[in-house]
Formats: C-alpha cells, sequence, structure tokens
C-alpha cells in the first residue's frame, strides 16, 4: 500500500496537462484502478485482516483523490496564468490614426437628416419593421380593396394554419412608426421617423430594402406653408446651398389631403447633374396635409388638430448629395465601394461642424 502510494502521489505531482491526470485517476481509481482492485480483495479477507485494510485502503483513495482535485485545480490556474500572458491588452494605447472600418453614406446621411430637424424642434420616433396590416395600411386611410396596397408589392409573413391573429407585413413605409407615436402620445407633436422599409421590388432603381424618412407635425394651425418652409430649410441645410427653391406639383396620396410631390431645383448640363442653380427639377420628396381619417386612427382629433407629413427616400438623397450612381451597391457590402463612399468614423455630422466632411 505504502508502494502505491509513493508511487501515484509522484506521478501526479509531475503530471503536466489534465490528460495525463485523468489516466492517472483511471490507473488508481478508476473502475479497474490499482486501489479498486484492492479494495474487491477484501471481501476474500478474514474478518480480522479486514479491519485493518479497508480503513486503510479507504484513506489510500481518499488521499489520492485529495491529490488529484489539488492538482487539477493547480494545472487550471497555470493555464489561466498562460492565457492571461499571452492575451494581455494595453488598454492605455493611443486609437489607430489609420482608419479601419468607416461609416455607410446610409448612416452619415441619417445622422444628417437627423440633425437639421432636431435643429427645427423634430425628435426622432422609431418602431417595429414588421407590424400589423391595420398600422400599416388600415390606419392610414389604405382599405383592403385599395389598388396601394398591391401597388406596394408588399411582403406578407408567414402564418401557420389556424393562426388567427391579424396578418403581419414587413412596413412598407415608416409611416406605421408615426401612428404609435400619435397613439402613445397624442398631439401636438414634432418628429421624424427614419428606417428600413421593405418592397417587393428589384431593379436598376429599386431594392426590397430601403431606406426612408418621414416628418410629422400636428398642432392647432399647421398649414402647407410651414411645410413648404421646413422642407426648403432642410434642403438647404442638407446640400448645403443657401435658397434652393422647390416646386409643389398637385399629387394623390391616401394618407394626406391636400398631397404635393416636390421637386428641387437642378440643372443637367454635360450630362452632369447640379443641385440648386438651372431651371430644371428634381422629384424628391412626398408631402401633404395628414388626412382627417388618419389623424382619427390614432387617436387625434381632426376637428382639434391639424398637421402635415412627408416622406422621402434616404437612399436617393444620399445618391444625388455624394453623387452615388448606383443604388444596388449601396447593399453590395464591397469593401473597396465602403472605403470610398464611407465616412471617418469620429467625424460626427453637426450643423455647426459641418454635415459633409
Ligand atoms: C402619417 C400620415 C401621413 C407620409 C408621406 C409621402 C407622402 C411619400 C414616398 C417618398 C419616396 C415614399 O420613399 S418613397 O418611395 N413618400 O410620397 N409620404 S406623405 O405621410 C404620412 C405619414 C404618416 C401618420
Amino acid at each position: 500500500m505504502q508502494d502505491l502510494r509513493d508511487k501515484y502521489i509522484a506521478a501526479i505531482g509531475e503530471a503536466s496537462d489534465e490528460a495525463g491526470l485523468e489516466a492517472l485517476r483511471l490507473a488508481a481509481v478508476g473502475k479497474k484502478g490499482e486501489i479498486s482492485l484492492k479494495m474487491r480483495e477484501l471481501g476474500k479477507m478474514t474478518p480480522e485482516e479486514r479491519q485493518i485494510a479497508g480503513p486503510a485502503l479507504n484513506a489510500l483513495k481518499d488521499e489520492i483523490n485529495a491529490a488529484l482535485a489539488a492538482k487539477k485545480a493547480a494545472l487550471a490556474d497555470a493555464a489561466l496564468n498562460e492565457r492571461l500572458k499571452a492575451e494581455w491588452l494595453d488598454v492605455t494605447l493611443p486609437v489607430r490614426t489609420q482608419r479601419q472600418g468607416s461609416i455607410h453614406p446610409v448612416s452619415q446621411v441619417t445622422e444628417e437628416v437627423t440633425a437639421i430637424f432636431a435643429d427645427m424642434g423634430f425628435a426622432v420616433a422609431e418602431g417595429p419593421q414588421v407590424d400589423s396590416d391595420w398600422y400599416n395600411f388600415d390606419a392610414l386611410n389604405i382599405p383592403g380593396h385599395h389598388p396601394a396596397r398591391a401597388e406596394m408589392d408588399t411582403f406578407y409573413m408567414h402564418r401557420a394554419e389556424g393562426d388567427n391573429r391579424p396578418p403581419h407585413v414587413l412596413r412598407t413605409h415608416t409611416s406605421p412608426v408615426q401612428i404609435r407615436h400619435m397613439e402613445a402620445n397624442g398631439a401636438p407633436c414634432r418628429i421624424i421617423a427614419p428606417g428600413r422599409v421593405y418592397r417587393a421590388d428589384y431593379d436598376q432603381t429599386h431594392t426590397p430594402m430601403f431606406h426612408q424618412v418621414e416628418g410629422l407635425a400636428i398642432d392647432k394651425d399647421i398649414s402647407m406653408a410651414n411645410l413648404k418652409w421646413v422642407l426648403e430649410e432642410f434642403f438647404s441645410a442638407f446640400f448645403e446651398i443657401d435658397g434652393i427653391k422647390t416646386r409643389f406639383r398637385a399629387s394623390h396620396f391616401p394618407f394626406t389631403e391636400p398631397s404635393a410631390e416636390v421637386d428641387i431645383q437642378c440643372s443637367w448640363e454635360g450630362g452632369q447633374l447640379k443641385i440648386g442653380e438651372g431651371d430644371g427639377w428634381l422629384e424628391v420628396l412626398g408631402s401633404g396635409m395628414v388626412h382627417p381619417k388618419v389623424l382619427r386612427a390614432a387617436g387625434v382629433n381632426p376637428d382639434e388638430w391639424q398637421g402635415f407629413a412627408f416622406g422621402m427616400g434616404i437612399d436617393r438623397i444620399a445618391m444625388l448629395k455624394y453623387g452615388i450612381p448606383d443604388l444596388r451597391a449601396f447593399f453590395a457590402s464591397d469593401l473597396r465601394w465602403l472605403r470610398h463612399y464611407g465616412f471617418a468614423s469620429l467625424d460626427v455630422p453637426t450643423l455647426h461642424g459641418g454635415l459633409s466632411r
């Protein structure tokens, strides 16, 4: 027994890894280990012999198990120390000056738009990208039979058989965000809702996911005149050109009455687009006075409140401002493209610091 003890205590002391330690455990106290086999021999002994050998074997087994556990803990400590030595990090190092990642033009333009509207008192509202067809359509005065439902090429969520919840869709515009905002906060309100929207459409000028920003201002006496001023302020700040002219053309949307499509002044000389000069016009936005039915659906009394709404494509205005020719490149995750069109991550656009650095 003394030999067994010395052999295993020495071997455990010398074990250099967990696998070696486990092999020793099996050889000593495993089912067919040497000490276990010795314990089986107890049955063949006389009661007197057993009284001496039994407790001695148990004590030996306990001693070996304790040595194994201690060695296991020591090996784990040593392994952790090795890792800590290899994986240390100096958090006091200065940041890298070389640009690594960059800000996507859609993120940059969303920040720019947010900064400009924040300056005019608009808060940012957000909502779910999957919403019920009530929030996406009915509340916006687009009933079930309305052609706009089909025109918007809606993605419907799959519903299991027997699921009686209302149909859900990937939102086709950010308008449900404004409905939810009015429902929760009532009037007056002044918000923009930027975010992803989805329509089943894919060609040179359409992607199934794109980005919109919509605006909503509700108060007692808001008119189309306020809308025109806000939009002209926005375009001048966004394109960094003073006094951009706008043109309002009568249009029709189910959620606004009256409705107008808005163009900005531009020239097309030598095949090059220049914004804010010349006698051409470029359509950039849809807008109007919020339809009374839409206000009522959102729990706002249209006899008391009125206001304007507008919507535009963020990807589209990003292309115009930064001269990006191909919409699909926005979503191709091509690193060379991102390095070319991306923005420095520490340069946050602000009105006083400059938007498009
Ligand atoms: C509420 C009430 C009214 C938002 C509006 C438009 C006109 C519009 C398009 C521009 C280009 C979508 O990205 S696009 O294809 N949008 O023409 N959007 S008025 O009207 C609202 C929104 C919310 C509660």
